[in-house]
């Protein structure tokens, strides 16, 4: 059996206030290919697939969209664990009539874990959990940690003798790097897991952290499909074919429609190289060596790069004033301002700037009330 491993697709995540749900889908069209080209049997999603518990109009319309495609005229099945963003009763609700066309939910662990057997394969959906939870439910056990806690989950799956074993979990395993989008996962390690946790499993199949790797021999994070941040920028990115015939691995690397870059430089190299630039509809980070990131610099890298979404300027940091206390009381406002825009900018204050500048002050030395 081929298995395609998957997590975290954050659908409707947002970068710098710009949506991705474009990138999301052409994600999800190369995957209905792979899911042919490959000859897969089963998707594995482990967790996060929307970026809310309440999602957008519009992430629930493309989540519909895929589902449709993979169970209904690609008669796969689909197998899911709700991560820490989804909202696990909306993302499991009409379970029992999803499962019937092949997709298979598990909100939450108050539920059991569910089982769900294909072929020669026993498939363990875990989804994510919080402490409390599992102390709930397990009031004989004295759970201190996470760790614990999942120890005392994973107690209670009966492996299938008769086939080969896959845990689908999402969860922050001890050793394992996270990316920098993984925000709520690095919170003081305190929900981490020890990898022996997992032994005994053919393969675990997990989500929660958005980098590709794999832990231990047997263990292994999809990461996410998307690049969601600029510290990902050179990180690849993927989702995992396994064949059951021996738990071989196949990492196979997804390319953006639109890759997510940092530019570097002095501002005239960046206009030169904007220039001759093939990707200009990159989503972007543009940081100057030498220029400050004032609106007419925006504006004209914009006019190159609609996706610019952050423009980082040279620094004021070391930048020492000339100008002192008693130096500053001696002279009038204006000329304040001039050697203020000087120093900081190299440039006076144009006729527009200054203008401004005065009828600012003009209004602040009549007292005028701030609004
Ligand atoms: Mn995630």
């Amino acid at each position: 059996m081929r298995i395609l491993h998957t997590s975290d697709w954050h659908l409707g995540i947002t970068l710098n206030n710009m949506s991705l749900l474009e990138e999301q889908r052409c994600f999800l069209k190369k995957l209905y290919e792979l899911v042919d080209t490959e000859k897969i049997d089963v998707i594995v999603i482990a967790g996060d697939v929307f970026d809310h518990a309440v999602s957008s109009a519009d992430a629930i319309a493309l989540y519909n969209e895929a589902m449709t495609m993979l169970c209904i005229d690609q008669k796969k099945r689909v197998l899911i664990c709700a991560g820490n963003h989804d909202g696990a009763a909306r993302l499991s609700s009409c379970n029992a009539l999803l499962e019937r066309a092949g997709l298979y939910v598990a909100g939450s662990v108050r539920d059991g874990v569910k089982r769900i057997n294909t072929g020669d394969v026993a498939f363990h959906l875990l989804p994510y959990f919080s402490i409390d939870e599992v102390r709930y439910l397990h009031p004989e056990e004295e759970i201190k940690s996470y760790d614990g806690a999942m120890r005392t989950v994973i107690k209670g799956i009966e492996p299938d003798r008769e086939r080969s074993n896959v845990l689908i979990a999402h969860c922050f395993v001890t050793g394992a790097q996270p990316a920098e989008s993984d925000r709520s996962a690095m919170v003081g390690g305190a929900n981490m897991v020890g990898a022996d946790a997992f032994a005994g499993f053919d393969y675990v199949a997990l989500g929660h952290l958005h980098r590709a790797q794999e832990i231990g021999g047997n263990i292994r994070y999809s990461g996410s499909p998307v690049k969601f941040s600029f510290a990902e920028a050179d990180i690849k990115k993927s989702v995992t074919v396994v064949d059951t015939t021996g738990f071989s691995r196949q990492e196979i690397v997804l390319s953006m429609q639109h890759d997510l870059r940092v530019v570097k430089g002095n501002y005239s190299e960046i206009l030169d190289a904007a220039e001759k630039d093939m990707h200009r509809e990159d989503y972007l980070k543009i940081e100057l060596r030498d220029e400050y990131a004032h609106v007419e610099v925006l504006n004209t890298l914009r006019s190159y790069y609609p996706r610019l979404l952050s423009l980082v300027g040279k620094q004021l940091n070391n930048v020492k004033t000339s100008l002192s206390m008693e130096k500053a009381a001696s002279l009038h406002p204006e000329d304040i301002l001039t050697m203020f825009c000087q120093e900081y900018t190299g440039e006076k204050p144009n006729a527009t700037q200054m203008g401004w500048f005065r009828k600012a002050l003009e209004f602040e030395q009549k007292g005028g009330d701030a609004q």
